[in-house]
C-alpha cells in the first residue's frame, strides 16, 4: 500500500472564529498552523484565504502571503482552494492558481451546500483545468456527488486533467453526497484503477472515513474547514491535533506516512 497522505484543511470558507476560537484566519496564523500540522505529519496543506475581518477572499495578493508564510516555514504541498466560498466569481476563485502553486483544488460539478449553491458549470471546470494545465498546477478534483467523477474524467477525455488523477472525495456536506461507508465504497468503486485519492468527511463523518481510508488504500483529510471538533463536544485545540490522531491511527492500523516529498512523488507532482 502507498504511504499515507495526510492533507490539513486549515482554515475553509465557512467556519467561524465564534465556532472554533483556534482557527487561524491572518497569513501568519496560518502559516503557524501549516507548520504545526505538518510537523505533526500533514504533507499537504488545504487552504482559503481571509480578510483582517475573517471574511473568505480569493485575492491573489492574500494568497501570496500565505504562500510565503507557509514556505518560509516548512516544505509543506501548498495547496490553494479555488472553490472559495459560494457566493465568489468563477474570476474571483481562481486567483490562487497564478501563483503556481504546487497543486490546487478542482471541483467537478455543481450541487447544493447547506443553503447555498455551490457553481461549477461545465464552461468554468474547463477554464479552471485548462488554466492549471497551461501552468503546470496538480488539480485535487474535489468530488462532492458521484456525478462529479464522471464530470473529471471527461476533462481527462478531452486532455484538460492528466491521468492518473488525484480525487478528494468531500462527504457529508448538507445536499450533497452523505458521509456513510457504503457511500465512500460507491465512490471507490467509480473511479478508474491507478487514480489516488483522498477523503474528507465532514463533521462526525470526518473520523470513521478516515479509519476506513487508512484501511483501505486511500489518503485523509481532515481540520478546522471539515471539522471543529476532537470528539463529541469537545472543541479541537489545533489543526495539528486532528493530525496527530490519523498519524497514531496509521500506526496501529500499519499504514506509515508520507512526507512532502513521498506524497509527490506519490501524486507524480514535480518539485
Ligand atoms: N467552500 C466551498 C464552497 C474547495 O476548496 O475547492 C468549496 C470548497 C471547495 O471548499
Ligand atoms: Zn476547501
Amino acid at each position: 500500500m502507498q504511504k499515507l497522505i495526510i492533507t490539513a484543511a486549515l482554515t475553509g470558507a465557512e467556519v467561524t472564529r465564534e465556532r472554533q476560537p483556534n482557527l487561524p484566519i491572518t497569513p501568519e496564523e496560518i502559516g503557524e498552523a501549516a507548520y504545526e500540522a505538518y510537523k505533526a505529519g500533514a504533507s499537504i496543506v488545504h487552504v482559503h484565504a481571509r480578510d483582517k475581518d475573517g471574511n473568505p477572499v480569493q485575492d491573489y495578493e492574500v494568497y501570496k502571503q500565505i504562500k510565503e508564510e507557509i514556505e518560509k516555514r516548512c516544505p509543506v504541498i501548498f495547496q490553494p482552494s479555488t472553490g472559495g466560498a459560494t457566493w465568489h466569481t468563477p474570476e474571483e476563485r481562481l486567483q490562487p492558481v497564478e501563483l503556481k502553486p504546487e497543486m490546487a483544488t478542482l471541483s467537478a460539478g455543481t450541487c447544493n451546500f447547506g443553503a447555498d449553491v455551490f457553481m461549477n458549470s461545465q464552461e468554468y471546470m474547463e477554464k479552471f483545468a485548462q488554466k492549471m494545465k497551461e501552468l503546470g498546477v496538480k488539480p485535487e478534483i474535489e468530488v462532492f456527488e458521484k456525478g462529479m467523477i464522471n464530470n473529471a474524467l471527461a476533462l481527462a477525455k478531452k486532455g484538460l486533467v492528466d491521468t492518473p488523477i488525484h480525487f478528494d472525495f468531500v462527504m457529508g456536506v448538507p445536499g450533497a453526497i452523505t458521509g456513510e461507508l457504503r457511500d465512500l465504497l460507491y465512490l471507490v468503486d467509480s473511479i478508474p484503477s491507478g487514480s489516488t485519492w483522498t477523503v474528507a468527511g465532514i463533521g462526525r463523518y470526518e473520523l470513521p472515513l478516515a479509519i476506513a481510508a487508512i484501511m483501505l488504500g486511500g489518503h485523509v483529510r481532515v481540520g478546522f474547514e471539515d471539522n471543529i471538533y476532537y470528539k463529541k463536544g469537545e472543541i479541537a485545540t489545533s489543526n495539528a491535533q486532528l493530525v496527530e490522531r490519523i498519524v497514531r491511527l496509521a500506526k496501529e492500523l500499519g499504514r506509515e506516512v508520507a512526507t512532502p516529498d513521498e506524497a509527490r512523488e506519490i501524486l507524480g507532482i514535480k518539485k
